[in-house]
């Protein structure tokens, strides 16, 4: 990967966090991506929200595939664990790892080409089996890295730089992330800081598969006119279903009388606190959530927010009823059961 190395130099008056890290620990190498290319806003607020979470760099693994999107992680967490998988190939390598090592948060980066074309399967098969991590796709629409090419999220009808015109239907990840059992599901915007931290601050610390699908627009190649990926389109466009703010291990707090404002109590004590911009919006509702995403769709909106979160996620490991602890803090005692024990296991299964 190409990359320059950032001056080390911190002033001392800078701000920390209660783990001791000032804003700058948390970012990454100097971005070798076109200037303006909406990713390294999606690593800014990545940057952000773990600064605020209080999140330790050494205790996040960032993993991802091949594309200017999957470059990114090079970009932020530099103090973190990091693995470039093969094209497409991050949710199972990601799950291969959470499985070893349930003691780390795992950040999976990936881009709409690596998920919804060559990795598609992949993409299924972490939603479906619950794999506790933080997903996000920086959809352009296009192969940025392979210069422009549509990818499988462009809008049919949506037009190329050089003008070719987009005949095939489009692929939507949010409304696969969906009907495939993910526990929290969110759309978002790179323009749009304001509202993708708290969604990210609400992922990581949600217990189960977290899904964000982040439009990140591609200066160099689908930026223009036709695009329906572009700054102008998105923010004409761009339909918030909700507002959110993230508090972390506080209790839950009311607002005077603010009846826009819904306080999802998750599983670790922490609130979402999700304030409405659709009075009818319930994010606690899937069917409703996919009949949403799916009519703001067909109207030509684009639905971004926190689109449905399950506050109970169930993840892999309970599943699968796996020990609490990572596979590398097991000793003899723990892996050994003894010879009786071995005895009886062996009897029952002659
Ligand atoms: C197995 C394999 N096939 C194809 C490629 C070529 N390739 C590199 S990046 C890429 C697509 C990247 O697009 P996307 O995931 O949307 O990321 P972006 O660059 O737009 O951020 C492709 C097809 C490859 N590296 N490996
Ligand atoms: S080619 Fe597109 S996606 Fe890649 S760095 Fe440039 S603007 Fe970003």
């Amino acid at each position: 990967m190409t990359y320059l190395a950032k001056p080390k130099l911190h002033h001392p008056s800078l701000a920390k966090n209660r783990v001791g890290y000032t804003r700058r620990d948390y970012e990454g190498k100097v971005s070798t991506l076109c200037a303006g290319c909406g990713h390294d806003s999606v690593s800014s607020a990545i940057v952000q929200a773990c600064w605020q979470l209080d999140i330790e760099p050494h205790r996040v693994a960032k993993l991802s595939g091949i594309g200017c999107s999957s470059k990114t992680p090079d970009y932020f967490l530099g103090a973190s664990h990091g693995f470039n998988t093969v094209h497409g190939r991050m949710p199972s390598v990601l799950t291969g790892a959470n499985l070893a090592n349930r003691g780390l948060l795992y950040l999976g980066i990936s881009g709409d080409g690596d998920s919804a074309s060559i990795g598609l399967g992949q993409f299924a098969h972490a939603m479906r089996r619950g794999v506790r991590m933080v997903y996000i796709v920086e959809n352009n629409g296009v192969y940025g890295l392979t210069k422009g090419q549509f990818s499988a999220t462009a809008d049919r009808g949506s037009v190329a730089k050089k003008g070719a015109v987009n005949h095939d239907a489009a692929i939507d990840l949010v409304s696969l992330a969906l009907q495939l059992g993910a526990t929290y599901v969110a759309r978002g915007f790179s323009g749009d800081k304001a509202q993708l931290v708290p969604l990210i601050e609400g992922a990581i610390r949600h217990g189960g598969a977290a899904f964000i699908d982040v439009i990140s627009p591609c200066v160099a190649f689908n930026n223009h006119a036709g695009s329906t990926r572009s700054y102008d389109y998105v923010r004409e466009h761009n339909e918030a279903v909700s507002r959110i703010d993230f508090i972390d291990l506080a209790p839950e707090q009311t607002v005077g009388a603010d009846e826009d404002l819904v306080c999802v109590p998750q599983h670790d004590g922490s609130t979402m606190r999700l304030r409405r911009v659709k009075p009818d919006y319930d994010a606690t509702d899937r069917i409703a959530a996919m009949n949403q995403v799916q009519a703001l769709h067909a109207a030509g909106e684009i639905a971004t927010g926190l689109l449905y979160v399950d506050p109970e996620a169930r993840d892999l490991h309970l599943g699968l009823n796996t020990v609490a602890w990572p596979l590398n803090t097991l000793g003899e005692a723990e892996l050994c059961p003894g010879g009786e024990v071995l005895e009886k296991i062996n009897a029952g299964l002659r």
